[in-house]
């Protein structure tokens, strides 16, 4: 029989794991609370505004400059949220950093108490979530959540409940950055790959222009990426998975694909649900690295049904995965663009101990 979708806790007493966001039922519809981009709309009309590519806009709210129509949900993450005194695990990147595969690392890994992690993908067995769902249907972008006036479904969540967000540290909601129990994962990537990553993704969303090219790619120097300074919000994580690493885990997108059964390990090791020795043995780990690859979720998000609701616009599930690579901005810029943008970026971080030159 499946679990039930709502029981927090195994016979034993253990948490049972996180559950699909998309599979939570509010009973009774969770009453109507005015939506964020209603709400604050007059503060928002305040804020400096800049357009950051002939298509998109960024606001600047608090030192960061978020997309606007991202913009409400991250004003309402910071206001409203509540992190439980169980403790949440918050997902935290850049755009195009290794979301996607870090929420279904996280997810499997977490869950696994309520969904038995399949050995093989390829016998049409869909009673994992996430050969049926995609990872963003089960770990849902909190900002997106309150965009859609959903805050109800988090509330409904069984503990320990995982969020993501694209939110800098500096504008977490007190009540995670204050937890003793929150566990925040950060994911980051060589800045090069994610702006090649994000040129092809927004383009697909944006059919039929074409953003130019070199727009995304100053947007680094415009601070205009979404979420920028983007130093600043690698920074923010980082110093914090120094000074408290019990509460912020710092993961490189480069290190989780040279090596992900170490990175599953460090995940589980990390939210407090280490894996036994039983379970390395049965080759659970090596089950998560495989349930969640990229030709895996590829294939599960064309089985789903409809395309990933984003904010109000729809964006088709399979866009979340293309090459998923290490160095292929070399196809794309020449060798003085790159150095330029390396030595930007190197002196941005300089005196930080952190470094992209291990990353290609
Ligand atoms: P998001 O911020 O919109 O959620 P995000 O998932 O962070 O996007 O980034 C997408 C990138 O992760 C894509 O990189 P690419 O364009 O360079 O290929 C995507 O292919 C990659 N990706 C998604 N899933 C996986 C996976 N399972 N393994 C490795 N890379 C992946």
């Amino acid at each position: 029989m499946p679990p039930s979708p709502m029981s927090s806790t195994t016979a034993a007493g253990q948490s049972a794991g996180p559950v699909p966001f998309k599979d939570i039922v509010v009973v009774g519809g969770g009453g109507a609370r005015q939506l964020p981009a209603e709400e604050y709309r007059d503060i928002i009309a305040t804020l400096p505004r800049k357009q950051s590519t002939p298509f998109t806009t960024v606001h600047e709210y608090d030192g960061a400059w978020i997309l606007d129509d991202w913009l409400p949900g991250t004003m309402a993450f910071r206001r409203r949220f509540e992190a439980r005194a169980a403790g949440d695990v918050v997902l935290a990147s850049l755009p195009k950093c290794g979301t996607t595969w870090l929420k279904a690392l996280a997810f499997a890994t977490a869950a696994r108490g309520r969904y038995d992690v399949p050995s093989s993908c390829e016998d049409g067995d869909r009673r994992h979530p996430l050969l049926r769902l995609n990872p963003h249907e089960c770990v849902p972008f909190v900002e997106v959540v309150y965009n859609a006036g959903e805050e109800a479904k988090l509330d409904a969540a069984p503990s320990p409940r995982i969020i993501s967000t694209h939110a800098p540290y500096s504008l977490l909601p007190a009540s995670i950055t204050q937890s003793s129990t929150c566990k925040i994962i950060y994911i980051s990537r060589q800045p090069k790959d994610m702006l090649i990553s994000f040129w092809h993704f927004i383009n697909k969303r944006i059919k039929p222009n074409i953003i130019p090219f070199s727009d995304i790619w100053n947007s680094i120097y415009n601070d205009a990426y979404p979420e920028s300074p983007i130093w600043e919000h690698i920074l923010g994580y980082w110093n914090m998975s120094k000074m408290e690493p019990d509460r912020v885990l710092f993961l490189k997108y480069e290190d989780v694909l040279r090596d992900p059964i170490k990175n599953v390990e460090k995940i589980a090791e990390f939210i407090g649900q280490p894996f036994s020795d039983a379970e390395k043995e049965a080759g659970i780990i090596e089950s998560i690295v495989k349930l969640c690859s990229l030709e895996n979720l590829k294939a599960s998000a064309m089985n789903s049904t409809s395309n990933y609701q984003r904010l109000m616009k729809e964006v088709p599930s399979e866009s979340f995965f293309r090459k998923g690579v290490v160095g292929d901005w070399a196809n794309y810029v020449t060798p003085d663009m790159a150095e330029r943008m390396d030595k930007y970026l190197a002196e941005k971080l300089q005196g930080s101990g952190f470094s992209f030159t291990d990353c290609l």
